[in-house]
């Protein structure tokens, strides 16, 4: 796991309580969305957070197991919050952000630079038809465009345009389980994230071939990304290279990283 849910004592000495109630603390703060981190910060003991989660909270390994069954606790939360027809809001194109900000988690120096010609986007898991799609036969299906806000956790958010194909069309024309939990991404850049199935058949849920109509830039995640407005930033992935439909849980880059996975927006 993570830099956040794996802290280690000082010289790997075995934690007392109260040092296991200060790791707790720290972690807590880490996990917690802003709005509800002042919540947990005054209502959860380190009692609490074991009555909670069932876990012993003696050492690192069950505190780290305390504050995964939270965070999972939460992803459920949302998922049942989440309003599979409610739409996030469009803006006009006078409105979008110039220049778009880059982000990923290296620097743009570092973009990967992928070939169109022999691009091939793989499928696999709970699909029926697997053939990879070449970007020719991508582009010859029915394309939409929206304007949307997007928010990243680190405090910043700007407007942009994606054009491409809706992502529930897509998985329906590839004879995906619609009924399986998650859908996974695997990038060309090492990175890779997962999704709710409701999130993935979202009405503004796009595989994005386009960025202000224009062949979607490297930097911007070249050939394709998947664009969600009603998903934070770290849960849209740039330069995908593998789909796949499981019900197991799949995790994700920043998420295995004590980021909470449903990253609503
Ligand atoms: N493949 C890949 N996808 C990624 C990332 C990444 O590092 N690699 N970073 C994520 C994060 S944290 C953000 S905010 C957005 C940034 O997208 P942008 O460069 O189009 O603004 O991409 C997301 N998808
Ligand atoms: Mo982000």
């Amino acid at each position: 796991m993570s830099k956040i849910l794996k802290p280690r004592g000082r010289d790997g000495i075995v934690l007392g309580e109260s040092d296991a109630a200060q790791l707790v603390r720290d972690a807590v703060r880490q996990v917690a969305e802003p709005s509800r981190r002042a919540f947990l910060q005054r209502s959860l003991t380190l009692g609490g957070l074991a009555l909670l989660t069932g876990c012993s909270l003696s050492d690192n390994e069950s505190v780290d197991m305390a504050l995964m069954k939270m965070s999972r606790f939460n992803d459920k939360a949302q998922g049942w919050l989440f309003d599979p027809n409610k739409l996030a809001p469009t803006y006009p194109d006078s409105m979008i952000t110039r220049p778009f900000p880059f982000n990923a988690y290296y620097g743009e120096d570092e973009v990967r630079q992928i070939d169109g010609d022999t691009y091939r986007l793989e499928l696999a898991g709970l699909v029926s038809d697997k053939r990879p799609w070449t970007l020719s036969r991508l582009r010859a299906l029915p394309q939409t465009d929206q304007v949307t806000r997007h928010i990243c956790v680190e405090g910043w958010s700007a407007i942009g345009k994606w054009g491409g194909v809706r992502f529930s069309d897509f998985l329906r024309m590839n004879g995906a389980d619609l009924t399986a939990k998650y859908v996974g991404f695997k990038c060309a850049d090492d990175y890779y994230t997962s999704i709710d199935m409701p999130t993935a058949l979202h009405p503004q849920t796009l595989l994005a071939l386009t960025y202000d109509g224009q062949i979607l830039p490297a930097r911007y995640g070249f050939p394709m990304k998947l664009r969600m407005p009603t998903k934070l930033g770290y849960k849209n992935p740039k330069h995908i290279q593998a789909i796949y439909v499981t019900n197991t849980y799949p995790g994700g880059y920043w998420e295995d990283q004590g980021y909470n996975w449903f990253g609503g927006s």
